[in-house]
């Protein structure tokens, strides 16, 4: 063993170690970093413990840099702006290399992109590979970051290492991620999801670095290698880009882990929701993103007695015990959230999350030191303070363009949030007994139904669609499919995906039978003909909760049944102290509307779906198109 460590730390020849002592880490670790030294041959290599001195270390240089600054009205809180360019997921350049093609994708017709996971050929990837990362990092520090996705040593949790040469992702990730010594300990000799992370700017830079935020837009590629547990990230610093333990490995890399040893990773909030009884029930909520899954996960009730904590607020990792229930943790260790729209008034716990020790990514910033973003006018101190934008121009509320980019977010390390679920470092996870689905539908969608089983629940949240946001490239606003809110997270074939959610249902020999959580679709964005929301929503939300918790309950008497599912019975929500709500454009399931989706729905599947369909799905939806017909 020992022998081996010489062989390996001769090979990386002059390159020094700056921090950290490369023999402590486990072998198959020094390999790792050995082999990609000589690829992107970095100028020093700086193995992080994720320490408060390290951090401290490496914001320093940051500000020095003027990458970073603080934001002098809080304590350790710091700004920082991108280049324009690099703003958000780039889902078009985001790949899945597997050596068959319908590993990734599923069987479209002729002429027709998948729209759910982008394949790459294994030999496409070599060449995109060598054009990209051989020298990628000269005259730049590579850093090397061990972390854990879930507590530490958990059973549901995994380790993974990310080299990385941008330090704002070292420290994100230390917000992100369990970063500490003790990961290389837990690992060993095992196996580890290994992430590979370039800004692709090496030294001498031959292009103006805008905003001291060094990328290469042009040349983005994410790519992943499931069989491998691999992911290799290009060109972007931004964070659903290079903080890899997020999307690409807790949903692409850990959704084919996940159907390969029987459980699921899933773009999911966790929240824990206790009713005036003191009973608790734990739902797991899946949205596309930008649709207010931190806000959900939050929630301040608005009708007395009800108490939310939050477990998580992006992504799910569940696993059915042998007791035959479905748990589930959070596997990651802080919020990236979407800034604008965060307020007292929509998520203050989010708000008080953030008051210290976070970043802030493409917000404006008050001459006072304060963050400011679209959603904050009614709470600024000083309505007319001057702020520098996020593109670095003088700003005042109510001048041209906006304060903060759309997609602009906050970092910030979960264990701050003032309503944390006591176990949300479970390792075990907590009992989820409800799943939910939604997505932005202005039209014909009620607030709420409930699908009337598992597989029907599955056909519904394979029909899940939204409206576009920020958080991807797309522009203007579109109805687009999200099956699952996975559409820019689905790591392997959906048809395969809907299967593994199918099979996931019955349990293995000697097991208890599986209880299956109950499946609702919600939709907070239903608008009247003018375009305005009908449903208050935000912490108002806790009214539709409660209805869903009283059907855990077993309550059967306050559901109509409905051609889409179970919708409430006129008068079975608690509206005690709201302003009167429209209940019939709220709830109606119209028939013309329903009729045309379930068309849509039929070209959708044919299109992107096709002979990878289960036919159980198929009956679904054939089903569903038949009690519409007879309404
Ligand atoms: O940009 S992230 O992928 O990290 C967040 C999101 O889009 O859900
Ligand atoms: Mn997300």
């Amino acid at each position: 063993f020992y022998v081996v460590n010489e062989v390996v730390s001769k090979r990386l020849g002059h390159i020094p170690i700056i921090k950290g002592d490369f023999h402590l880490l486990p072998a198959k670790v020094q390999r790792f970093v050995t082999e990609k030294v000589e690829l992107m041959r970095p100028r020093g290599i700086y193995i992080c413990d994720g320490s408060q001195n390290e951090a401290d270390e490496i914001t320093n240089k940051l500000i020095e840099r003027g990458m970073l600054s603080p934001l002098k009205a809080y304590e350790n809180n710091y700004i920082c702006r991108t280049d324009p360019r690099d703003v958000a997921r780039v889902e078009s350049k985001t790949w899945m290399v597997t050596p068959d093609k319908y590993q990734t994708v599923t069987h479209t017709p002729e002429g027709v992109e998948p729209i759910m996971a982008h394949w790459l050929a294994p030999n496409d990837f070599s060449s995109e590979l060598d054009s990209r990362f051989p020298g990628c990092m000269s005259g730049r520090i590579m850093y090397v970051i061990g972390f854990s996705m879930g507590p530490i040593g958990g059973p549901l949790s995994k380790i993974g290492v990310q080299l990385t040469d941008s330090n704002y992702v070292v420290l994100c990730m230390r917000i992100m991620t369990r970063m500490s010594p003790a990961i290389w300990d837990s690992l060993g000799d095992a196996d580890f999801v290994r992430g590979i992370h370039s800004v692709g700017v090496p030294r001498p830079v031959r292009e103006k670095v805008i905003n001291h935020w060094p990328c290469n837009p042009d040349r983005v590629l994410i790519a992943h290698r499931p069989a491998e547990r691999e992911i290799w990230s290009f060109g972007s610093g931004y964070g659903g880009n290079s903080l890899l333990g997020k999307k690409c490995f807790a949903l692409r890399i850990a959704s084919n882990i996940a159907r390969d040893e029987g459980w699921m990773a899933e773009h999911m909030l966790i929240m824990g929701v206790t009713n005036p009884q003191g009973h608790e029930r734990f739902i797991a909520a899946a949205f596309p993103s930008a649709c207010g899954k931190t806000n959900l996960a939050m929630l301040e009730p608005t009708i007395p007695g009800w108490k939310v904590r939050v477990v998580g607020d992006d992504i799910a990792w569940m696993k059915f015990g042998a007791d035959g229930q479905l748990y589930g943790i959070n596997p990651e260790n802080g919020f990236f959230g979407v800034a604008p729209g965060t307020s007292h008034k929509t998520n203050p716990m989010a708000m008080e999350s953030f008051q210290k020790n976070s970043i802030f990514t493409n917000v404006a910033e008050t001459v006072d030191g304060e963050y400011y973003w679209e959603g904050l006018e009614k709470e600024i101190k000083n309505p007319k303070v001057e702020m520098i934008n996020w593109l670095g121009q003088k700003w005042h509320i109510g001048d041209a363009g906006k304060a903060a980019h759309p997609n602009s977010r906050f970092t910030a390390p979960a264990a701050q949030c003032p309503i944390i679920h006591p176990d949300w470092e479970s390792p075990k996870g907590v009992p989820i007994d409800a799943i939910i689905f939604g997505g932005r539908r202005p039209e014909g969608v009620p607030l709420i139904f409930e699908t009337f089983s598992w597989i029907h629940g599955i056909f519904v949240a394979a029909c899940l669609k939204s409206e576009t946001t920020a958080a991807a490239e797309f522009t203007g606003k579109s109805i687009m499919h999200d099956p699952f809110a996975m559409r820019p997270f689905m790591g392997y074939n959906f048809g395969q995906y809907l299967q593994h959610w199918m099979d996931l249902a019955k349990a293995p020999k000697g097991e208890a039978a599986r209880k299956v959580p109950k499946i609702f679709h919600v939709n907070w964005f239903r608008t009247n003909k003018e375009g305005k929301f009908l449903w208050p929503g935000f912490g108002d939300n806790i009214r539709v909760i409660d209805w869903i918790i009283r059907r855990l309950d077993g309550d059967d008497s306050h559901a109509l049944k409905t051609p889409i599912g179970y919708v409430p019975t006129e008068g079975s929500i608690n509206m005690d102290g709201l302003d009167p709500v429209k209940w019939d454009e709220l709830m109606s399931v119209p028939k013309e509307y329903w009729q045309e989706d379930v068309k849509e729905v039929r070209k959708f599947f044919e299109a992107q779906v096709g002979i990878d369909l289960p036919a159980e799905i198929r009956r679904e939806l054939d089903e569903q198109e038949k009690r519409i017909a007879a309404m």
